[in-house]
C-alpha cells in the first residue's frame, strides 16, 4: 500500500493532538504540527523522494529524527511512538477535538476530571449537565456541544418555543414589510405550539410579482440557501434552524394553513372524513369528487376545511389526532383556557434568594400585566446556591409583604416559599413557620436519581404534609437538557386529588413541566392545575404565555387552572382541611 503525503501528515496531527492532551512540552507538539504540515504541502510524494535516495531531513522543519519517523511510516504504515501514546491517552480522544468547541486544553479537562473518551460518553456527560461544572465550561458553551454532537450523529436537535419565537418575530416582521405580501403565517409544530419545533414553515399569499422570495433569500440572518424556487424556497440560519417559505395561491391560503398546520397524522384524519362524504381535501383546496377531478368548492379560509366535512374549528394546539377529531364532530371540543383568563403567576423569586429583581419590582410588573395576585415563593434553606431561606429570613419576609399588602388596593402579595422536598418525604421548614404561609410550592431539587418507586414515594409522603398546596415542576426535566426523573405520576396525581393538592404546569420555556400529555391526564383524573412562571425577574412573567400554549395543548380550561379564580376564591381553594 502507498503511503499518501496525508496518510503521514495524519499520524504526525494525531501525534500532535495527543501529546498537547497529555500536557506535552509545547515546543515538541508544534514540531510535530509543522512536519505534518511540511509533508502535506509538498508537491511530490515524500514516499517517491526516499525511494529515489533523497535526504528527507533537508525538508524545511523535519530535523533526523522526524526524518527517521518519516521513513517508519513509509515502510510499515504506522509509528511506534503513536502506539505507545495510545496506550497511555485513548486514541479517540482525539475524536473530541472535531468537536469546534473543543480544542486539546478542554479535551484534556474532559478527560482527566471526568474520565470520558469518547463521543459517546461525551453525549452523556452533556445531557446530565456535567460539562457545565467544568473549570472554563459554562452552561452556554455545554448547549453548544450538544447541538454541534446533535449534528454529529445526524441525531435531530429540536429548538425550543421559546427560540423559535424569537427567530420567528423579527423575520415575520421583516417578510411583512414586503411589497404584495397579503397574507403571511407561520404553520407547522409552531403554530400548533408545541414545546420543541424541529424547523418553521412560513405561508405567504402574494400579488403577483412580490418579490417576498428574493426578500427571504437575502434575510440577514441567513447562513445558507438550501433550495429556491418560485413558490418554495428553504434556508438554513445561523445556529442551523432550518425554514421553508411557501407562496400559496389566495384561493387556496386556507386548504394550505390547514395542511402545514398539520399534524401529518391529524391531516390524514381529516382527509378521510372528506374521502367519504365524497370530497378531496388537499393543500390546494377542497375539491368534489374523491379522486378531485371537479369543481373547487373551498379553500379560502381555514373554517371551510372544517366546515366541509362537519367538524367544529380545532384549534391547532389540539391536532394531533389525539381524540380532537371525534370531539368535534360531537361538539364536545374543549373551551381551552386562554392568557386573559389568568389572574395571577404563584411562582416567583426575588433578589432577596436567587433573582433579579426587588419584591417591589416583581409586585409592580405583576400590575402591569393586569394581575391580580402575585405569590412570592422563595427557595428554602436547602438550596444554599440560591441562598434559601429559613425560618427567620422567611418570617421577615412575611412582615414585609403583611406591610406592602396593607398599603396595596386591588393587588395582594401572598406569602409563599418554594420549600424542598426533603429525601425522606419530609419539607425543608417547619409547620410552625409553613402556616403562617398562603400557599406552599413544594419541589424536589435533589436526588433525582432514586428509582421511580422511592420517588414517587417521597413526594406523596411530602403531600401528607397538611401544609402542602402545590407539586412544583413535577417531573425536574429541562428540554434539552436534564431528562424528567423517574417517577409515577399517575400515582401522584391521585394522591393530590385525595389530598386537596395541586400540579403546577411550570410555564419556563426551558422546563414546561408538565408536558402536554400529563396535563390532560390532570384533567381525567381530575386533580387541578396552577400555570407559575417560576420568574427570577420581572421580564420572566412574561413566560405565562407558554404554560398556556401547553396547556391548550393537554385540553385544559379555565376551570381546571387554579390561578384563573378570583382572589378570595383561590385563598379557599388552597386551604387543605
Ligand atoms: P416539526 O417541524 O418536526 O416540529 O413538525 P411539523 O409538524 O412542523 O412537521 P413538518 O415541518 O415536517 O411539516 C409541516 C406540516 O406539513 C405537518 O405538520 C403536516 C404537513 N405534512 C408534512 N408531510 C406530510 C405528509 O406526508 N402528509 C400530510 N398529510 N401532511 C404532511
Ligand atoms: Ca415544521
Ligand atoms: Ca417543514
Ligand atoms: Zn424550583
Amino acid at each position: 500500500m502507498p503511503i499518501h503525503n496525508n496518510d503521514i501528515a495524519r499520524i504526525f496531527e494525531k501525534i500532535a493532538d495527543l501529546l498537547e492532551i497529555g500536557d506535552a512540552n509545547e515546543f515538541r507538539v508544534r514540531a510535530y504540527r509543522n512536519a505534518a504540515r511540511t509533508v502535506n504541502d509538498q508537491p511530490q510524494s515524500v514516499a517517491g523522494m526516499r525511494e529515489q535516495g533523497k535526504d528527507l531531513s533537508d525538508l524545511p522543519g523535519i530535523g533526523k529524527d522526524l526524518a527517521g519517523k518519516i521513513g517508519e511510516i513509509i515502510d510499515t504504515g504506522t509509528l511506534e511512538m503513536l502506539e505507545d501514546l495510545e496506550k497511555k491517552i485513548p486514541a479517540e480522544l482525539t475524536d473530541l477535538l472535531t468537536l469546534p468547541q473543543l480544542g486539546p486544553k478542554r479535551v484534556a479537562t474532559i478527560y482527566k476530571e471526568l474520565g470520558i473518551s469518547s463521543l459517546d460518553e461525551l453525549r452523556e456527560a452533556a445531557a446530565n449537565q456535567e460539562l457545565r461544572k467544568l473549570k472554563g465550561f459554562g452552561k452556554k458553551s455545554e448547549e453548544k456541544i450538544r447541538e454541534e454532537l446533535g449534528r454529529h450523529t445526524g441525531e435531530e436537535v429540536r429548538t425550543k418555543l421559546s427560540e423559535a419565537q424569537q427567530i420567528v418575530e423579527p423575520l415575520l416582521s421583516y417578510l411583512k414589510q414586503v411589497e404584495g405580501v397579503k397574507q403571511i403565517d407561520v404553520a407547522g409544530s409552531y403554530r400548533r405550539r408545541k414545546e420543541t419545533v424541529g424547523d418553521l414553515d412560513i405561508l405567504a399569499s402574494i400579488k403577483s410579482g412580490s418579490p417576498v422570495m428574493k426578500y427571504f433569500v437575502n434575510y440577514e440572518d441567513v447562513e445558507e440557501v438550501l433550495s429556491q424556487g418560485k413558490t418554495k424556497s428553504t434556508v438554513r440560519l445561523r445556529g442551523g434552524f432550518q425554514v421553508d417559505l411557501r407562496v400559496v395561491p389566495q384561493i387556496a391560503y386556507g386548504a394550505a394553513l390547514h395542511y402545514f398546520t398539520g399534524s401529518k397524522e391529524h391531516n390524514v384524519a381529516v382527509r378521510q372524513i372528506g374521502v367519504k362524504k365524497d370530497l378531496k381535501i388537499n393543500e390546494y383546496g377542497i375539491f368534489k369528487g374523491k379522486d378531485g377531478s371537479e369543481e373547487r368548492i373551498a379553500g379560502r379560509k381555514e373554517e371551510d376545511v372544517f366546515e366541509a366535512v362537519g367538524l367544529d374549528y380545532i384549534s391547532p394546539e389540539l391536532r394531533e389526532n389525539h381524540g380532537e377529531i371525534e370531539a368535534a364532530k360531537n361538539g364536545e371540543l374543549p373551551k381551552l383556557i386562554t392568557l386573559e383568563d389568568i389572574r395571577g403567576d404563584l411562582h416567583a423569586h426575588t433578589k432577596e434568594t436567587d433573582g433579579r429583581s426587588t419584591l417591589e419590582e416583581m409586585v409592580e410588573a405583576a400590575r402591569n400585566l393586569g394581575y391580580s395576585f402575585l405569590a412570592i415563593t422563595e427557595h428554602s434553606q436547602a438550596v444554599t446556591v440560591a441562598k434559601g431561606l429559613d425560618p427567620k429570613r422567611l418570617r421577615r419576609q412575611i412582615e414585609q409583604i403583611d406591610k406592602i399588602n396593607d398599603r396595596e388596593h386591588g393587588f395582594r402579595i401572598f406569602k409563599g416559599i418554594e420549600v424542598d422536598i426533603l429525601e425522606d418525604g419530609s419539607l425543608d421548614l417547619p409547620d410552625d413557620v409553613l402556616k403562617e404561609l398562603d400557599l406552599t410550592v413544594c419541589s424536589v431539587h435533589s436526588k433525582f436519581d432514586l428509582s421511580a418507586e422511592k420517588q414517587t414515594e417521597r413526594v406523596i409522603r411530602a403531600m401528607d404534609n397538611p401544609y402542602f398546596n402545590i407539586l412544583g415542576h413535577p417531573s425536574g426535566r429541562l428540554i434539552n437538557e436534564r431528562r424528567p426523573f423517574e417517577i409515577d405520576l399517575e400515582k401522584v396525581m391521585e394522591a393530590a386529588r385525595e389530598r386537596g393538592c395541586a400540579l403546577e404546569l411550570n410555564a419556563h420555556p426551558d422546563r414546561l413541566d408538565l408536558t402536554d400529555t400529563h396535563c390532560r391526564m390532570a384533567k381525567e383524573i381530575g386533580v387541578k392545575i396552577v400555570i407559575s412562571t417560576d420568574s427570577h425577574y420581572t421580564e420572566e412573567l412574561k413566560n405565562m404565555r407558554f404554560g398556556i400554549d401547553q396547556a391548550r395543548r393537554g385540553w385544559l380550561e379555565a376551570d381546571d387552572v387554579l390561578n384563573t379564580r378570583r382572589t378570595a376564591d383561590l385563598l379557599k381553594l388552597l386551604k387543605r382541611n
